[in-house]
């Protein structure tokens, strides 16, 4: 039987499926990836060539920090900004809404579906997905960096680089930095899912950030079969009962 007709069988019969994606997913929405960007930003001729530069020529590691932040926080969250206008501009692709497609199925046939994303662009809620785990946060909430306090952004560019509350507080983005701890409630919600589950489905990350470069042992250690969807391997490749080698956008559709 080919494999996207076990992935298929899978699914329709998993009591509790967790699907965690990363950037991959949202390659096909024209939204660059984190380590596959070394010159292609994957970005638009229009785009603003400088943080095309930035991101091309900055390892994103290094930008998505505290430390890059207390350096530099007015080119940081210019690249942050840049980002936030690159998400809002771009349209979930045909594997965001695959995923929906399947949740909503699974949730019709009274069985769980939990999809954990490492992505902050908010595209997975834009395809019709419910309860999104963003375990790395989200780049469209912004926060006092003091106290916490939320800002909305507004719909376009901010005014000033970096924008501050009206009390004159700098904000940051509501993102997970590296070195920084996962939100509470995204951690204990990904645990209980792993814990429970009887397919574990990983699409569009290099595995190599943790703690969500964990989470397939976790799965496997709750008895779920496991399936990785990405057009190269990863670490975790040869440890995954069944790989769907290609990008997520063609296959996912296909298990619908
Ligand atoms: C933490 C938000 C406690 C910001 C991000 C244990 C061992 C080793 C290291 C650590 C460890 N524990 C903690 C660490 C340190 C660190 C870490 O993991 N470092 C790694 C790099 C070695 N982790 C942390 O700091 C985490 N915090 O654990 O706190 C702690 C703290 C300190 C010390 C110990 C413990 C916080 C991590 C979160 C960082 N924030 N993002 C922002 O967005 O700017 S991570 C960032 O990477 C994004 O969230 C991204 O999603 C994520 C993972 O990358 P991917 O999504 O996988 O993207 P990538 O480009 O890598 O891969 C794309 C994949 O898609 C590729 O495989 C490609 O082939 C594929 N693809 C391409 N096109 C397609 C496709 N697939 C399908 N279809 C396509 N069309």
């Amino acid at each position: 039987m080919p494999d996207t007709e076990t992935a298929r069988l899978w699914f329709a019969r998993a009591r509790h499926a967790v699907v965690l994606t990363g950037s991959g997913v949202s390659a096909e929405s024209s939204i660059p990836t984190f380590r596959d960007v070394k010159g292609d930003a994957g970005g638009d001729p229009d785009d603003d060539t400088t943080m095309q530069a930035l991101w091309a020529e900055f390892d994103p590691q290094t930008l998505a920090t505290p430390e890059a932040f207390d350096a530099d926080p007015e080119m940081v969250t210019r690249w942050y900004d840049w980002r936030r206008l690159k998400c809002l501009g771009a349209q979930p692709n045909p594997g965001h809404l695959a995923l929906a497609e399947l949740q909503r199925r699974a949730i019709a046939d009274g069985r769980r579906f939990t999809l954990l994303t490492q992505n902050v662009d908010g595209l997975h809620q834009r395809a019709g997905s419910t309860g999104v785990v963003e375990l790395h946060g989200s780049i469209m909430q912004w926060r006092g960096v003091r106290t916490g306090v939320s800002a909305d952004p507004p719909p376009g560019p901010f005014d000033t680089y970096p924008p501050t509350l009206p009390t004159g507080e700098p904000i940051r983005p509501s993102v997970v930095w590296f070195g920084e701890m996962l939100p509470e409630r995204a951690i204990a919600a990904a645990f209980e899912a792993l814990a429970s589950c009887d397919l574990f489905v990983s699409v569009g990350t290099s595995a190599v950030v943790h703690p969500a470069a964990g989470f397939i042992h976790q799965a496997r250690d709750a008895g779920a079969r496991t399936i990785e969807i990405n057009p190269d391997s990863t670490p975790i490749s040869n440890i995954t009962d069944l790989r769907l080698v290609g990008r997520s956008g063609e296959i996912l559709p296909r298990l619908v």
